[in-house]
């Protein structure tokens, strides 16, 4: 049985699991989604307003989210190959079960940040039952992330996510606006080409 350490620290309210995946760990799930990226290759979604998505995205389970100009929502198809996406990895999915037990999720959506790259504050709001959390896994290089409260104008704060953290956007913090400002690009080796990885795991269907 594979064991788990990590500390929980409370950041702003937000529980984050510390080095939840430790350094061997982060590697085979790392190796567990090339082989995710090989069935259904990451792709950059339009934004509402037409642009590409400075991140590249795919998924692994039933669901992932996408968008174009008709807007948000979950499809289950690849939207390139047509394919299903592929099963969720084992450590993904032991993540998510450090919160929640009830239910497995649906979908793990998986972001690629490149240098640059970065994610503007939003809601993860296009889930059936905001009971369930996001889960988070961060791989590779650091990044700042910010949160914010249920509304778009309350203060925000910032702190660090590293490789093998995870954290989970819970409770009344489910619906809190949340972004990446940007990432320390080529601070970590775990990916070959540096950049960073962030799953999050959700449960898209009630
Ligand atoms: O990259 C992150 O840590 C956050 C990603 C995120 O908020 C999302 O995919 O909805
Ligand atoms: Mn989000």
């Amino acid at each position: 049985m594979t064991e788990f350490f990590g500390n929980t620290e409370t950041l702003h309210e937000i529980p984050v699991i510390r080095g939840f995946l430790d350094p061997v760990q982060q590697q085979e799930l790392r190796n567990d989604l090339r082989e995710v990226a090989r069935i259904a290759p990451p792709f950059s979604p339009m934004t509402g307003w037409g642009k590409p998505m400075s991140v590249q995205i795919t998924a692994a389970g039933q669901f992932c989210w996408y968008s174009d100009r008709k807007g948000y929502r979950y499809i289950e198809a690849h939207p390139q190959t047509g394919a299903a996406f592929p099963a969720i990895p084992a450590l993904a999915l032991a993540a998510w079960r450090a919160f929640e037990t009830r239910v497995d999720p649906d979908c793990c959506l998986i972001n690629h940040y490149r240098e640059g790259a970065r994610m503007g504050l939003h809601q993860d709001r296009d889930e059936a039952d905001f009971g369930y959390p996001v889960v988070s896994i961060s791989l590779g290089d650091p990044a700042l992330f910010r949160i914010g409260g249920v509304e778009r104008k309350a203060p925000t704060r910032s702190f660090w996510l590293e490789s093998g953290d995870v954290m989970a956007l819970q409770g009344d913090q489910r619906l809190a606006f949340h972004g990446i400002d940007r990432i320390k690009f080529g601070q970590s080796a775990l990916l070959q080409k540096g950049g960073r990885l962030n799953l999050t795991l959700r449960r898209v269907a009630p």
